[in-house]
């Protein structure tokens, strides 16, 4: 992709092609809605569980009340369930605690457009797949759980009183993603964020603000207006003294190289971040936005050239104690603070693209993170509609936090198994990906590591790992695998060269629970701080190993589990249990870290 550049001529302003960095102009949402001037819709919605789907056919988004003596309806959402916004359902009343199906929600809103001003409805995630109303009318469709969408509103609001009504569903399907079976609850509801933002007719809907190659020194914008059309865009960075006019071209669109010779990077626990400030006429966005380069050398991970080890852990979007999907700035403090006591510099986000309170705190906080589209086992590598959902997928999870300098990683899929269909699906997702951001590591987890009885040495075969730029395994010695040697003497020949990192391993214990630290099924606490040992033991005899993983931070929510005693819908793997109490595995954990942080 070469473009022609226009040009502003300050001495210290640099143009340059691009190459193959994207501008995001056709990104399915506007980037930053924080930054926006825009109203909350949270809040308590009024509900109608809808278990036998019969709401369509009712037409209950019309909203409709008798008018005359013999009219009468079997709905109403006044005077019965009412749902918070954001929020899944199942946690909010113990007979939703189930629930795979159809909600409504509704609400109404007051709403007075201007002329000149564009709005739209942006909904944070909705999980599973959703139709919109607005007054009456279907003005969207959206599938996916984990991901934003937006739906332009202009001239479609009412002045004063406006009805919107969603028809959520969470049912499994096989053409989804995930799939029928996944270890993690299936939250149903609108489960984040729902906004109605207001922007002028013209604005700067779209960018991309990073640096500019491997050069610590100078910063590149890309920017694409809502309307195409020539016209000026004001970049400020203050702190670097940066305050450039950029023309786009008639297509909207713009890429710009500023230098910028005292910028600081933004490096894992040393988190520099700068207000930026686009402005195109009456339309100006703000955000924080760091910069740091990434690139891979031999086994290595560099960040800004320097090597560095990820010491990382994952956990779910949810809040355990309460049972239900983490959708605020508290919870994203709750899951943040105790990842960061860990001792852990990155966080591999499990197993969707998690809200954007974590993402953004995360950022400040000086934490890498990994993000992944829910591509987990048991997906439909052959039906191209699948293939087609995963694409745009990733590219909303990509579109939304494109300027977040934290993530570093983006995630493909997790344990999928070697066939043609698989490696020409996980290739689109690569494709669409590098089409959208060149600028970060693109990984897989991949669970098929076995151990050679001929070699004595663990291997995996599957060519599509030279495709990524770092390969994950999860594995789960001692747990899923008993060990054919020792701990120490557990070599790993796998994708030797290119940067490994272990992205699961674990296994469970009930907090509080003790037993024989040699047996699997006593779910101790003692078993499991073993089994750490273990495997912290073998990760000294991995040549390539750029990171470790642990799986999982919390104890999670998960029909997949129901020993009657030890699990109860609960995956025990946590180094922390879910009413927050470390277990002995989190101190080894942390002395692990603590370890690897002084070298
Ligand atoms: C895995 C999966 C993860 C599961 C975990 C487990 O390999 O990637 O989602 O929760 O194992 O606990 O079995």
């Amino acid at each position: 992709m070469n473009r022609i550049f226009s040009f502003f001529a300050a001495s210290f302003m640099l143009l340059s092609a691009l190459a193959s960095e994207a501008s995001g102009k056709d990104s399915p949402f506007m980037t930053n809605v924080y930054g926006r001037d825009f109203q909350f819709l949270n809040g308590k919605w009024n509900a109608i569980v809808d278990l036998y789907d019969q709401g369509e056919k009712m037409k209950v988004y019309e909203n409709r009340t008798p008018q005359s003596d013999e009219e009468f309806y079997e709905y109403s959402f006044e005077g019965g369930l009412r749902l918070n916004v954001p929020g899944d359902w199942n946690s909010q009343l113990p007979e939703l605690k189930y629930y795979e199906g159809t909600v409504w929600y509704a609400r109404h809103f007051d709403a007075s457009p201007d002329q000149g001003e564009r709005q739209y409805l942006y909904f944070g995630a909705v999980s599973f797949r959703c139709k919109v109303y607005l007054n009456g009318k279907l003005i969207k469709e959206h599938e996916g759980g984990f991901t934003p969408f937006e739906v332009e509103v202009t001239g479609k609001l009412n002045e004063g009183d406006n009805f919107i009504a969603v028809q959520v569903n969470n049912r499994r399907t096989e053409d989804a993603i995930p799939a029928l079976a996944f270890d993690w609850w299936n939250y149903g509801g609108i489960t984040r964020d729902v906004m109605l933002i207001t922007v002028p007719d013209q604005y700067v809907r779209d960018y991309f603000v990073r640096l500019s190659g491997q050069d610590a020194k100078s910063v590149a914008v890309s920017v694409a207006l809502a309307r195409p059309q020539e016209a000026d865009v004001l970049v400020e960075i203050p702190e670097l003294k940066i305050s450039e006019t950029v023309r786009t071209g008639a297509d909207g669109t713009a890429e710009v190289t500023l230098k910028a010779p005292k910028l600081k990077l933004w490096r894992p626990g040393d988190a520099k971040l700068y207000d930026v400030t686009l402005t195109c006429g009456e339309s100006a966005v703000s955000d924080r936005i760091g910069f740091r380069h990434l690139a891979v050398s031999g086994t290595e991970i560099l960040v800004n050239g320097e090597p560095t080890f990820m010491r990382s852990i994952s956990f779910h979007e949810e809040i355990p104690q309460r049972k239900g999907r983490a959708f605020s700035q508290a919870d994203a403090h709750m899951l943040l603070s105790e990842a960061e006591a860990l001792g852990v510099n990155m966080i591999r986000l499990a197993h969707y693209p998690q809200n954007e309170y974590i993402v953004r705190l995360a950022e400040e906080m000086g934490i890498v993170l990994w993000e992944e589209i829910p591509i987990w086992q048991g997906i439909d590598f052959e039906d191209e509609g699948t293939k087609a959902k995963a694409q745009g997928m990733l590219s909303e999870m990509l579109h939304r936090d494109m300027n977040r300098c934290a993530v570093c990683f983006w995630g493909v899929a997790n344990e999928t198994k070697p066939s043609e269909a698989r490696n020409a699906f996980l290739m689109s997702l690569l494709e669409t990906g590098r089409s959208i951001d060149t600028t970060r590591l693109y990984t897989a987890a991949f669970d098929l590591v076995y151990f050679n009885e001929e070699t004595r040495h663990f291997e995996m075969d599957d060519p599509f790992t030279a495709n990524l730029d770092v390969v994950a395994v999860n594995k789960y010695m001692g747990w899923y695998h008993p060990w054919p040697v020792s701990p120490c003497e557990a070599v790993w020949d796998v994708v030797p060269g290119q940067p490994l990192i272990i992205s699961e391993f674990g296994g469970e214990a009930l907090y509080g629970q003790h037993g024989d630290r040699n047996i699997t099924s006593s779910w101790s606490e003692e078993y499991q701080a073993r089994l750490y040992e273990d495997n912290i033991e073998m990760f000294r005899h991995i040549p390539n190993l750029a990171g470790v993983s642990p799986w999982i931070l919390f104890d999670f929510r998960s029909p997949y589990r129901f020993h009657p005693t030890n699990q109860e819908d609960w995956n025990r793997k946590g180094l922390v249990s879910d009413q927050g109490y470390r277990k002995q595995a989190w101190y080894i954990m942390h002395d692990y870290y603590s370890e690897l942080k002084s070298r």
